[in-house]
């Protein structure tokens, strides 16, 4: 049966979902996921800060916030070869998508240029690439296309409503915009959030519903679990329960069918059986590496030994997208 994927979502309709008894809720979850997926199958992105630290912004989470006291070691933009040396080991190690990360509110020209030099060297060694740089302008977003780049990754991390409490410097419109840009010149999008920020459900709710009533859903959906970071305004934040982490992948992939949903930031504290649930409740995506941008992310070893324990596999290219009916606002159309 075709997907429909709807863009039409009331806040009242994902509670609806967030709040639905856990068996039931993953038992809606897993058979969307095997209807469109093989359940088996899980994508893995490597990701790499190519440029480190000294960030302008003041996300209330993020370590590279030059204003917070993190301790953390910045670094310039990396050079080509550092960034393909990388890539390489990603690839022998399994990953397919290569993901480059800079601390900026948005690059410069001159830095873009070497980005996208980066894009096509990692293209050409057959792998997907993904990158985030911060706010694109749409001569920006098309010279990453060009390049050869596949996905970009910008995040809208939470509630509309919740935004200017955890960012001052730019706002969820910005956000959004950059997002446009992106799809306009035919970039597929990457884009989630953040969970455990000391929001309501509601709110995880207010971010579900803005991520599925976008224009397109993104192809890859990250949630996060906030990794907590000694000298960021959100460290000491309680810690949300395990279960709602897991209800709020399961909403994401009832609401996003065909997307690939990431279970993102926040492996490295999480047991084993944690991620478990994560995967039975439709995640299909990981970052699969040592590191994530600066922070820890679970040993390539314990990764692989945990898909042989689950019986899971690495997916080899992105699954195609099913055939699908969209919805927007009430109007139907075939995609
Ligand atoms: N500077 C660019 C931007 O903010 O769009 C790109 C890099 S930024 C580090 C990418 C994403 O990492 C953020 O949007 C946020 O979702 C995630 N992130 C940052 N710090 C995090 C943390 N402590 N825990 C979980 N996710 C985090
Ligand atoms: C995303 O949603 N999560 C990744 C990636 N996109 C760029 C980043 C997670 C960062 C976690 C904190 C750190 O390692 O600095
Ligand atoms: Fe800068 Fe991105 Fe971190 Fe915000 S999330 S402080 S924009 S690197």
């Amino acid at each position: 049966m075709p997907a429909v994927l709807r863009h039409d979502w009331s806040r009242d309709q994902v509670m609806a979902l967030l709040d639905l008894p856990f068996p039931e809720l993953m038992q809606r979850a897993g058979a969307v996921h095997r209807e469109h997926f093989d359940p088996r199958e899980v994508q893995v992105s490597t990701l790499l800060s190519i440029k480190t630290g000294g960030c302008p912004e003041d996300c209330a989470y993020c370590p590279q916030a030059a204003r917070y006291d993190t301790g953390l070691k910045a670094h310039k933009l990396l050079s080509l070869e550092e960034v393909t040396q990388k890539a390489a080991a990603a690839k022998a190690a399994g990953a397919t998508r290569f993901c480059m990360g800079a601390a900026w509110r948005s690059p410069k020209d001159k830095d873009l240029a070497k980005v996208a030099e980066m894009v096509g060297a990692v293209r050409a060694m057959g792998m997907e690439t993904c990158a985030t740089l911060g706010m694109l302008s749409g001569e920006q977003a098309a010279v990453l296309k060009d390049a050869g780049l596949d996905y970009y990754n910008h995040n809208l991390d939470t509630a509309p409503e919740l935004y200017g409490d955890i960012i001052h410097t730019r706002d969820y419109q910005d956000r959004l915009d950059t997002l446009a840009q992106v799809r306009r010149v035919g970039l597929k999008t990457c884009c989630g959030g953040i969970v455990g920020m000391g929001e309501t459900r509601e709110q995880r709710a207010g971010l579900l519903q803005t991520l599925a009533n976008l224009p397109e859903h993104p192809g890859s959906v990250p949630i996060n679990r906030l990794v907590q970071v000694e000298g960021t305004p959100l460290h000491g934040t309680a810690l949300l329960d395990a279960f709602e982490f897991v209800r709020t992948i399961a909403v994401a992939r009832l609401m996003m069918p065909l997307s690939m949903v990431r279970l993102s930031a926040g492996r490295a504290e999480m047991s084993e059986e944690l991620q478990a649930l994560c995967f039975l409740a439709g995640a299909n995506s990981i970052f699969y590496g040592e590191k994530l941008l600066t922070t820890g992310n679970p040993d390539v070893e314990a990764d692989q030994a945990l898909f042989t324990r689950l019986g899971l596999v690495p997916m080899a290219v992105e699954a195609p997208a099913a055939a699908a009916r969209t919805v927007h606002a009430g109007v139907t159309c075939a995609a």
